[in-house]
């Protein structure tokens, strides 16, 4: 019936018309239905809502009313995941985020980017499984998730462990200054159970004491206890990159920086006992690394960042692991 009708039409005007504007039911026709999108549904009963859109109705030609795609820019004000932002300009159709918090800016929020720190509208995910290239630890063997991705967009988050006073909400970052502390502040929450993880952030140093500071992160802690830490240091006048096991107290050292003024991307890996701590100065991309073996197995093993010596600006903190 409806084809036939839009024969007729066809064949009236000489033309073959691709869409419709509908402004009122009475313009869908007897049977029809004009949706707020501006385009007409007609009775169906193999869709939930029981209308079809009709072939006239540009990308929602044959679609259940109900399945809009989100985003299409038709109009819609379909909210699917209930967070209050329309589909149509909500940066994660399918996730609840009422914030629309977006480290990098690009077309994904922060709790449906397959690579939140690294702004990338089509990143590529070589080994597919969901964790984008720029971010996987291992891109061509799937099994890799995000179990962790904190913009520090609010401050410290609440339920976190603090350890220190003076951590605080500052602009998009988080920021603590322990200049004249000599032992470590952290923030800290629990991480997964896998024993297969890295953690990374990015951070800023604002000061340091060259006779002792430190910063990056931490891995593999026991809540007001040890852990294993990630991050360039200064140490009576000399610097470098370390990773410390605060409970044996060992350091293994190697030569690199901490540049007041730089940022950094601190990133520690950990395969059950053995850990890989990298540095890298995001501007001048100087880097190092330095591995170790630990057998310290706290659990669950708590993740976060820490301070020595130093005030420091840290911008995001991202858990990636692997079961
Ligand atoms: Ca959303
Ligand atoms: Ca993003
Ligand atoms: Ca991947
Ligand atoms: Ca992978």
């Amino acid at each position: 019936m409806r084809a036939f009708a839009i024969a007729v039409v066809a064949l009236a005007c000489g033309c073959v018309p691709s869409t419709f504007h509908c402004s009122s039911d009475t313009s869908c026709g007897a049977s029809g239905v004009c949706e707020p999108a501006g385009y007409c549904a007609y009775s169906d009963g193999s869709c939930a809502s029981g209308l079809r859109y009709g072939d006239l109705s540009s990308s929602y030609s044959g679609v259940c009313v109900g399945n809009e795609v989100p985003g299409d820019g038709s109009g819609s004000s379909m909210d699917t995941d209930g967070d209050g932002v329309p589909d149509s300009s909500d940066n994660c159709p399918t996730v609840s985020n009422p914030g629309q918090e977006n480290e990098d800016g690009d077309r994904f929020g922060d709790v449906c980017d397959p690579c939140p720190p690294v702004a990338d509208d089509n990143p590529p995910d070589t080994d597919g499984d969901g964790v984008a290239d720029a971010c996987d630890p291992n891109p061509s063997t799937p099994g890799d998730k995000i179990f962790l991705f904190e913009g520090f967009h609010h401050g410290v988050p609440s339920g976190w462990e603090v350890v220190g006073t003076g951590w605080a909400g500052s602009g998009d970052d988080v920021v603590i200054d322990n200049t004249t502390g000599t032992t470590a502040v952290y923030v800290s929450t629990p991480g997964p159970t896998s024993t297969h993880e890295t953690i990374s952030a990015a951070y800023t140093v604002n000061t340091a004491t060259m006779t002792l500071a430190n910063a990056g992160v931490l891995d593999d802690h026991a809540v007001g206890g040890t852990y294993m830490g990630c991050g360039p240091y200064w140490y009576m006048n000399a610097n470098g990159l370390d990773l410390h096991d605060t409970g044996t107290g060992t350091y293994n050292l190697v030569g690199f920086e901490m540049t007041v003024g730089a940022t950094y991307n601190a990133n520690l890996r950990r395969d059950i006992t053995a850990f890989t701590c990298v540095a890298t100065n995001t501007t001048s991309n100087a880097t190092a690394n330095v591995s170790a073996t630990d057998a310290l197995a706290n659990t669950p093993p708590s993740i976060g960042v820490f301070a020595t010596g130093s005030s420091i600006n840290f911008h995001w903190l991202m858990v990636v692991s692997n079961d």
